[in-house]
Order: C-alpha cells, then structure tokens, then sequence
C-alpha cells in the first residue's frame, strides 16, 4: 500500500525544482516540449499530476520522456493513460495548470484537482516511465521519480525505450499480460511472433497478384542517431534472419535529428545525411523516440522517392480490405488522415479503394479517438506516424473465423492471418518497428519491390515551411485545421492565392510542438508549389506579426 499523498512533502519537492522564472507551458500535441534546461520543474510537477492521474484511474500510468524529432536541446515530457492511449484532453489543462502555478501554490493547486475529480488519495499509484537518448533525458527522470516519490507514489523506470514500447507497458500492466508481458523482451517477443507467423500464412504462393519487382528483405535504416537505432537491433535478434537491416545514423557519432531522421526526411523531401541509397535499395527513417516510420529510395533517374504515412496508409488499408473480404466478413473498415495528407492519396482512398477517409485536428490523440469509431481503423499522419486499431467486436469476430473449422481453408487462413495481423499492430499509438514489420509483411506478400508499392498513385508536389512569429496563438484554425479564423484577413489572402495554381490548396497552423506556425502547400508542379509556400508564408509574416527575416521566395524567383 502507498503512503497517502503529503501536500508538504510535495510543496517541499519545489525547493530541488523551483521554477526559475514566469515561462508559461502549454501542454500541445505531444506534451510539453522546450529547451532541455528549462524542464526540471515541468518534470517534477509532471510527476505530482501523474500520481494524481494515477489515483484517479486506479490503474498504472506512464510518462515518457522525449521531444522525439525536435533538436537534441529540447527535451519533453507526455503522460500515457492506462490502455497505453495518449493522456485524457480533459485532465491536459490539469498538468498545465500545476506545471504554470507559482512554487507557494502548488498544494492548493493540487487539492484543487483532487476536490474536482475526488480522487480518493489513499489509493496506491503506479507510474511507468521511460526516455530517450537525449543526454538530459536522464537528470529529467530524476526530476520526474522525485515528483512521483514525493506524491508517495511506486514506479517503474524502464529506462531507454522508444515512445511507443512504453505505451505497450502500460497497456501490459492494465491488462493483466493479456495484451503482452510487461517487458522489453516481452514486446520483441510478441511483434516477432505475430510477424514470422504472418509471413508464413501470406507467402506469395497463396497471395495476392505478384508483382513485376520482386520482394528484398534488404533494409537500410536511418535511426535518426535515436532509440530506435538501438531497438531495432534488439528486435533483429527475434526474427530469424528475415530481415537484413543495415542500420545508419546508430548514434554512434551524429546528433539526434541533426540532418537526419523521419522528420527531416520529410521535409527535405531528400535523403538524410549518413545514408546515400544506392538506385533501387530500400531505404526507411524514424525519428527520435521511433513512433514514426518513412520509406525511401533513389529510383533508376537518380530521383528521391518518398513513401511517406499517406502511401503506407493506402498499402495496409488496401491489404486488411482484401482479408476482410476473404474471409466474407462485415466490417466498416476506414482512414484517418489530417490536412497534412496528399491530395492524391485521400482521392486514391476514396475514388479507387472506395475506403471512407476522415481529416482530423494533427495529433495523434484526434487520430486515435477518431479512428476507434471504425471496425478496423487505419490512421496515418503523413509523416509517418500511425497504426491499425480493431474494435473489439473486430477482434472477436476474426478471431473467431481463424478457428471456425466449417470455414473453407482459404477463408480460415485469411482470418488467421488478420489474427497474426492484429498482433502484430501496436494498438496503443503509432510504432515505426511495428509498422515495419508490417509493411514488410505486405511487400513480401505482394512479391512486391518499393517501386511497385510507390506506383499506386502519384503524390502531388507539396510543401511545408516554418514562419516565426511573435505570438502563434493568435492563428485559430477550423474545419480539422484546414482555414483559418484569425487574424483577420488571413484566410481570404490564403484562398486569393490558392486561386492562382492548379490543383492547389494550401492552409497554416500554429505547430503544437515548435514555437513556429506551419506552412503548407500543395499545386500542380513542385514550382508552382514552392511559390505558393512561399506567397503564404508572406502573408503570415505580414498578418501574424513575423520576427526575424521575412521568408525568402524559392531560389531563382
Ligand atoms: P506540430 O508541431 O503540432 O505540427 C508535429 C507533427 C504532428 C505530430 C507531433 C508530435 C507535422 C506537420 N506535425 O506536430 O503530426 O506528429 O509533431 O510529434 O508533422
Ligand atoms: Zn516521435
């Protein structure tokens, strides 16, 4: 049994992590991000509201500790609800409110909660944590284990992991081990399982067309110098040499993100440094804590090749439908995407799959909860960030069929492959080792080389950029983030220019992770775009109060 939370001790806490000025922390996308040495009371107090959480929920609770694709300076903190689900909307403003309320407040602001959600204090709490490679990373954990100690609270400190294997413990210990055991090996164990038993039932033989480029097993990874460099070489070792791995960008020199990783590759739209691919070789990137997956390759024109979240979306709807239909059952089976998707690929969903699509707010937790309403939901943000949930009558009615011995056999090996298929998702949150092993599963099914998978449709040219502005609150956004409702002017000067190009669309936001408001662009042609990326940035600059230097047009305009 716990000891029943002490409003002193926690007030005394402050002393080893007083807040050091007025900075004021909003709990964004993914969390709290900033520069690392700004974090120590953001951690400690994190620590306070997860015991809280904690209590409130009865159940174990995680915090993870990572800015994932920001700058190695940065650091962050997110906490995990107890299905492994990104932390309740509800309960963000709580964290907020005790990270923001001066040392002398922070008992009261606590009591606070506790009157709100009568949380019964005497229940015992349970906090999971993890982090990244970040060198701070490890004198936050401190931060966080002293805010949890404080609260009198036990934890368990996995150390190293990637944001999505902590997700995966929490959800283990909520649910008795039946969604896994609650151990790094344990979660190599149950995705390699779920993986050679898949391949097996989905060998070409039985499969699907089989297309003119052949599968290759040959892999090379960019690990964006992060944990997931160091994970997925654990993971090789569970998988019987199916998949040869070259793993670049180790962390054995470069920074994390430092011209590298999942995010850069993105936005670049080009290769990372430390990884020059070869025509044809299949190239994959994450990014810092692992919880996003891109595919990449050079093609015989020398030209780079993305295949970013949309197209991996379009592959794993385009597989599960055809399993689904297989085996004859009835099941609503749809894409989450958010503005940030290709047009091609929403119109490639809807037009010729003929999957429902819907567009959500960014972040993962809108996707998440969005994609929960279908039978079998795909989300995927485009950069690469996202997974499979089944619901649970899904699950059950799968299950079922793989051993319903008056099914044919065909059908019956297409159900039990669905059922290796969902043990193999990680059902919590988006997991770039998961979905490897899943995409990789596909291509081999499919006899299919990454050029095969890329031919599906064509992305239109797009375009992201940063603009830094004074105060990016002040751009509110509607219509899942796709116009603008301030400042006053924007979104008319927006679709003035939109106007100009074909095909084009375009749309701003303030970023939930960067003190920066993002730009997007997408036209006819990658000029076209670039100047449209451009023209609306200006215009931002001009409406939102830029600092700095205003954008400059593309180079050679
Ligand atoms: P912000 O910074 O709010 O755009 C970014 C990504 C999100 C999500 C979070 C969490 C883009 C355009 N945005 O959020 O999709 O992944 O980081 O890491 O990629
Ligand atoms: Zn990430």
């Amino acid at each position: 049994m716990a000891n029943e939370w002490s409003p002193t001790q926690a007030r005394r806490g402050t002393a080893k992590h007083p807040r050091k000025d007025d900075k004021v922390f909003t709990y964004g996308t993914a969390g709290f991000r900033a520069r690392a040495d700004t974090l120590d009371p953001v951690l400690y107090r994190s620590g306070l509201v997860a015991v809280l959480r904690s209590m409130s929920k009865k159940a174990a609770v995680g915090v993870m500790i990572t800015a994932s694709h920001n700058p190695e300076c940065d650091n962050g903190v997110k906490l995990i609800d107890p299905m492994g689900e990104m932390l309740q909307v509800s309960w963000e403003k709580y964290v907020s409110d005790i990270v923001n309320v001066r040392d002398d407040e922070i008992s009261d602001a606590l009591q606070k909660i506790i009157d709100e959600e009568k949380i019964d204090t005497s229940q015992a709490a349970y906090i999971i944590t993890g982090r990244d490679t970040r060198p701070s990373s490890c004198s936050l954990s401190q931060s966080l284990i002293d805010g949890v100690v404080a609260m009198g609270a036990e934890y368990k400190d996995y150390g190293l992991l990637t944001t999505p294997q902590l997700h995966y413990m929490v959800r283990c210990h909520n649910t008795g081990g039946r969604y896994g055991e609650p151990l790094e090996e344990g979660y190599y164990k149950k995705l390699s399982k779920a993986f050679l038993q898949l391949r097996q039932k989905v060998t070409p033989e039985f499969q699907i067309p089989i297309g003119e480029g052949g599968y290759k097993n040959e892999i090379f990874l960019d690990g964006a110098n992060g944990v997931g460099a160091l994970k997925v070489q654990q993971l090789l070792k569970h998988l019987d040499d199916a998949l040869k791995i070259t793993v670049c960008n180790d962390g054995s020199q470069g920074k994390l993100n430092e011209n590298c990783g999942a995010d850069y590759v993105k936005l670049h739209q080009g290769a990372p440094k430390g990884l020059i691919p070869e025509a044809g070789a299949k190239c994959i990137s994450f990014d810092g804590d692992a919880d996003r997956i891109l595919y990449f390759y050079k093609d015989g024109n020398g030209k780079f090749q993305l295949l970013d979240g949309d197209k991996i979306a379009t592959l794993i709807a385009s597989f599960i439908k055809e399993l689904v239909s297989e085996v004859g059952l009835s099941l609503n089976l749809g894409v989450v995407q958010t503005a940030y998707a290709n047009g091609s690929s929403t119109r490639y969903l809807e037009d010729e799959m003929k999957v429902p699509v819907a567009c959500v707010p960014t972040g993962v937790k809108h996707l998440h909860r969005k994609a929960e309403e279908f039978d079998v939901g795909i989300y995927f943000e485009a950069n690469g960030h996202g997974t499979v949930l089944f619901s649970q009558d899904a699950e059950e009615k799968i299950r079922a069929a793989s051993k319903d011995g008056s099914l044919s056999s065909e059908k019956r090996l297409a159900a039990e492959s669905l059922s290796s298929l969902i043990d193999l998702t990680n059902q919590t949150v988006g997991d770039a080792l998961a979905d490897m092993l899943l995409v990789e599963t596909i291509l081999f099914a499919r006899h299919w080389d990454v050029s095969d998978w890329n031919s599906a449709y064509t992305d239109l040219p797009n375009r992201q950029l940063k603009v830094k502005v004074k105060d990016r609150t002040i751009i509110h956004t509607t219509d899942a983030e796709r116009r603008t409702t301030s400042p006053a002017g924007l979104q008319d000067a927006i679709d003035e220019l939109v106007k100009k190009y074909t095909k084009a669309r375009s749309f701003v936001r303030p970023s939930g992770t960067e003190d920066i408001v993002r730009v997007y662009a997408e036209a006819d042609t990658q000029e076209n775009t670039d100047m449209l990326a451009y023209e609306v940035s200006l215009k931002v600059f001009q409406l939102a109060q830029g600092i700095g230097d205003p954008p400059q047009p593309p180079a050679g305009k």
